[in-house]
This record gives C-alpha cells, structure tokens and sequence, in this order.
C-alpha cells in the first residue's frame, strides 16, 4: 500500500503508456518557495489580477507592473527546482527511453521545469504557455529587452526601450491575450492522445490551459490530478492524489521505475 494517496491503477498506466502528458501550474512552484496565486498568502491576495496581469493595468502603471515582475524574477532567481520539477524530468527521460512521448505544458513563467531539466534532449517536450519572466521586450516595437532589463529598477522608474523609448514588458500572456500558438497547439495534440494525462499543482481557474485535462478526459485518457486540494475540475477527472507534488511526484516515479517493462 502506498503512502501517498495514488492507485496501482494510475502506476500500471504510468508504466505502460507510451504517450503522457501533464499540465503544471503555480503549485508544484510553491515547494521550492514560488508563491502561488489564488492560495492565502498568495500573489493575487495583495494584488488583483486585474491590476496587475493585463495590458490596460500595464499601461495606465507601467512602473507598477514591471516592479511587480522584477520582484517576481527575482524570487525566481533565489529558487531551484523543486522534487516534484525533478521527477516529472525524471518520468519523460523513462517514457522516452522506452521510445514513447512525454509532453509537459505549464502555466508558470518561473523557469523551474527547464532549469530541472524538463525539455531537455532526452526529457520530452515543455512547452510555457504563459510566457516566461526570463524574456523581456517592447511593448511598442517588440524589441528584445533581455531577461534583466526590469530589475534593479528605481522606486516609481519606467524601464525603456533603447530604440523607441517604449515601456518594456515580461513576455508573459496576461488575461485577454492569445497564448503562444504552437505551443498551445501542442498541448492540444498532447492533450487529445495521450494515454495518461497528470494535472499538477493547478486550481484549473484559467483557460484555455485548464480545459487541457478535460479534453485529455474527453479523448480517452486517464487523468488525474496531483493537488492537497480539489481544483475546480477535480470532480470530472479519474483520479486525485491528495498530496503535494513534490512528496506525491518522486513516490510515484519511483513505483513506475521499479514496474516500468525494460524496453519494448
Ligand atoms: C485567452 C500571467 C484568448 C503570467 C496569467 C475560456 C476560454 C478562453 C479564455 C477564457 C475563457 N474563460 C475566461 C477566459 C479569459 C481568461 C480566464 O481564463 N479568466 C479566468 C480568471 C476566468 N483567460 C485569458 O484571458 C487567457 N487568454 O484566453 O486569450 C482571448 C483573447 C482575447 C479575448 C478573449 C480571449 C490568458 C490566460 C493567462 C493569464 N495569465 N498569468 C503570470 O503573471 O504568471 S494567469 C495565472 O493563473 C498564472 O499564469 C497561473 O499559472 C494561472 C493559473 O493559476 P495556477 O497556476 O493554477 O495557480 P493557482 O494559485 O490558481 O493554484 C495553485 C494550485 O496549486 C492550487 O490548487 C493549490 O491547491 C495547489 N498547490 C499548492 N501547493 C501545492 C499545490 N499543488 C501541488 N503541490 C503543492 N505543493
Ligand atoms: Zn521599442
């Protein structure tokens, strides 16, 4: 009997699929001290998202979102990728060894999966699709800024472009922007034919990434979701492992490593 609240259902699937996929969000940050957004405590307690995560809030306070997200980096910088990152890269170099894909969609901007390894030649795919503190640019002629250029920002100060003077941005997708493309057309595919699909550390609030699982759902996957608390989809997926990703993550690669066939 496992510790962790998981069943022999999602480890023999785990450790036969050829084709998984995940969706991460804010929570499997919140081990490695990344706050996260809709918990107490959390970013959007001391700040609206309609304040600070869209374009008009940019505009009309360019200094106040830009130190937002300097601050942010900057909790990012001090963080490492947590056992729950480590595993997950750990999972996509077994499933692709054994010559199957392994898709990990996040919603965090914060770096940790590819700094864990995620992505990696060997460790499947990661697609952001919401972006990424580490890229900066021009809000009026897209210019590339370079990841630092909104740090160590005086007090009330206005980061500018060295071409234009226009104020500069993260490359995050705030609310009412398209996500990236292709990377959310892969999460799509990912969605639609993977055989299990594992939803990590996400209240599922904001679409279109949340519909990701249930797509996978509707699709014929076995899903489930790894949360100490029921996301608001909870109820429509097979599973919920009632556990932090990162305790919940290493038990579960563990048991899929010691059942995983050697090879096909
Ligand atoms: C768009 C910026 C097209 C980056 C963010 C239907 C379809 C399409 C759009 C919509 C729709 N309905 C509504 C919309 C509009 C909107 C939306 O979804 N609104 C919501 C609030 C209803 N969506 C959009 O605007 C999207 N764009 O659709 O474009 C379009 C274009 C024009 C006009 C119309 C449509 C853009 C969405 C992206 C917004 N940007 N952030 C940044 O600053 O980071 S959203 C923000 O929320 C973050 O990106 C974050 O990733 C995301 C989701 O939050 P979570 O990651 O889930 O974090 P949260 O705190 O909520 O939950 C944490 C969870 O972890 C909790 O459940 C907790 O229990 C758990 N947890 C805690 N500790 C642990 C843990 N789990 C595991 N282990 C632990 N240790
Ligand atoms: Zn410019």
């Amino acid at each position: 009997m496992n510790a962790i609240p998981f069943t022999e259902e999602l480890v023999a699937r785990l450790a036969g699929a050829r084709r998984v996929a995940v969706l991460t969000g804010a929570g499997i940050s919140a081990e490695s001290g990344v706050p996260t957004f809709r918990e107490p405590g959390g970013i959007w307690e001391r700040f609206r998202p309609e304040e600070l995560a869209n374009v008009d809030a940019f505009l009309a306070n360019p200094a106040l979102v830009q130190a937002w997200y300097a601050h942010r980096r900057a909790v990012v910088e001090e963080a490492a990728p947590n056992a729950g990152h480590l595993a997950l890269a750990e999972l996509a170099r077994v499933v692709v060894a054994r010559g199957g894909s392994f898709v990990l969609a996040t919603q965090n901007v914060d770096g940790l999966h590819e700094r864990a390894g995620s992505g990696a030649a060997d460790a499947g795919t990661l697609l952001e699709l919401h972006g990424s503190l580490r890229r900066t640019y021009c809000a009026d002629c897209g210019a590339d800024a370079g990841a630092g250029a909104l740090d160590a920002l005086a007090a009330g100060a206005v980061a500018r472009c060295a071409a234009c003077d226009g104020p500069l941005r993260p490359d995050v997708v705030w609310f009412g922007e398209e996500l990236p493309a292709e990377a959310f057309r892969a999460a799509t595919r990912a969605a639609q034919t993977a055989e299990v699909y594992l939803s990590v550390g996400t209240s599922a609030a904001v679409y279109p990434a949340a519909g990701l699982p249930l797509l996978a759902r509707d699709c014929g996957a076995y899903v489930a979701e790894v949360n100490p608390r029921r996301s608001d989809i909870a109820d429509e997926l097979d599973e919920h492992v009632a556990a932090p990703a990162g305790v919940a993550l290493p038990a579960l690669q563990d048991r899929v490593r010691e059942r995983a066939p050697a090879g096909w």
